[in-house]
């Protein structure tokens, strides 16, 4: 199988290049030419405001599958950068699509990957969310990613390409960037036991219940969507399972190693925050027996282990 990741430069590329280079294919990669991508890939330079240059990709590699994660993937900044995000979100997006449409080669599968954003301002009882659930983006970026959802939805329906859609759940792991939660608190308690900082992490709104799942069984997710996802169909990758955001404090501080106290930060309370976002992932498992493997507790130690490595460099 031979595989081309699009976006590969940031923090899922690098875990799906090791996913199905282990898994025995030959992956390619693409990153912006300022970035760089280490891992067993052939690298490639795209960006995807460009149709020319992923149409010169696609016709030098003829990959069978495709994954998309190129993105502005950052919700802060899509308030701040509106036209930016939807010039890589969503013209990108139709650049792909047109080009996967004028192709040289056919029978290409593409693997969107959206995000468990794009059902926004959940009503209540809707939790946990199918993939029929309508939506209600509640950020740019969230606008932008269902709209990428909607155009994979209409290329594959009116031109017949093969095109899987993924709306991918909170995900963590080693290496992430510290704007997220997993990585966030354990960013902090690296910093108290190496002496960086007062013994006090800082957080927000505890109760919130959201569902995490370890980068590498997300990684796992998109190679099974990619082997035996159903053509046309979107798939929710997530745990099923929120949990309260007080849990993945509770568990930083019994891995810490020493005594730390917390502190509400209002500045990181959200006036809208939504109590509970959990997905349906009944669909996923039917048709690729994918579940998550990783308990949170791994991820988090993984994570935090990650960070004290990182402060010693
Ligand atoms: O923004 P940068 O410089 O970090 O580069 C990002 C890259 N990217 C682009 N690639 C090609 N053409 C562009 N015009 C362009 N603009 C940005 O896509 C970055 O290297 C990559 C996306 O990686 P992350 O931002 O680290 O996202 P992550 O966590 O790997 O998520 C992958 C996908 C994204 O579509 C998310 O929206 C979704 O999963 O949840």
């Amino acid at each position: 199988m031979k595989a081309l990741i699009i976006g590969a430069a940031g923090f899922v590329g690098g875990y799906l290049i090791e996913e199905l280079s282990s898994a025995g294919w030959e992956v390619h990669a693409t990153c912006l030419e300022n970035e760089r991508i280490d891992g067993r890939c052939t690298v490639h330079n795209l960006d995807i405001t460009d149709k020319a240059s992923i149409t010169a990709v696609l016709n030098s590699v003829m990959p069978d599958i495709i994954y998309h994660l190129a993105a502005q993937s950052s919700v802060a900044v899509s308030w701040k950068k509106p036209q930016l995000t939807a010039e890589v979100n969503v013209i990108g997006s139709i650049n792909l699509l047109e080009a996967l449409h004028e192709a040289e080669k056919k029978d290409m599968r593409t693997v969107l990957i959206g995000s468990g954003e794009e059902y926004g301002f959940i009503r209540q009882g809707a939790c946990p969310l199918s993939e029929d659930e309508v939506l209600r983006p509640g950020n740019i970026y969230a606008a932008t990613k269902a709209c990428q959802g909607m155009l994979g939805e209409i290329y594959a329906r009116a031109y017949k390409l093969d095109i899987v859609m993924v709306r991918a759940f909170n995900h963590s792991g080693p290496n992430q960037a510290d704007i997220f939660v997993i990585s966030d608190f354990c960013r902090q308690a690296a910093e108290i036991e190496a002496g960086l900082r007062e013994p006090v992490i800082s957080v927000g709104n505890l109760e919130a219940m959201r569902d995490f799942t370890d980068v590498r069984d997300v990684v796992r997710a998109y190679r099974l969507l990619g082997e035996k996802g159903r053509s046309g169909e979107t798939y929710n990758v997530g745990r099923g399972k929120a949990v309260k955001i007080r849990y993945i404090l509770d568990t930083v501080l019994k891995f810490a190693e020493k005594e730390i106290t917390v502190e509400c930060d209002p500045k990181r309370m959200r006036a809208s925050d939504i109590p509970i976002i959990e997905p349906d992932v009944s669909k996923i498992y039917a048709d690729t027996g994918w579940k998550a493997e990783i308990s949170m507790e791994q991820t988090i130690e993984d994570t935090l282990n990650n960070w004290r490595t990182k402060l010693k460099e």
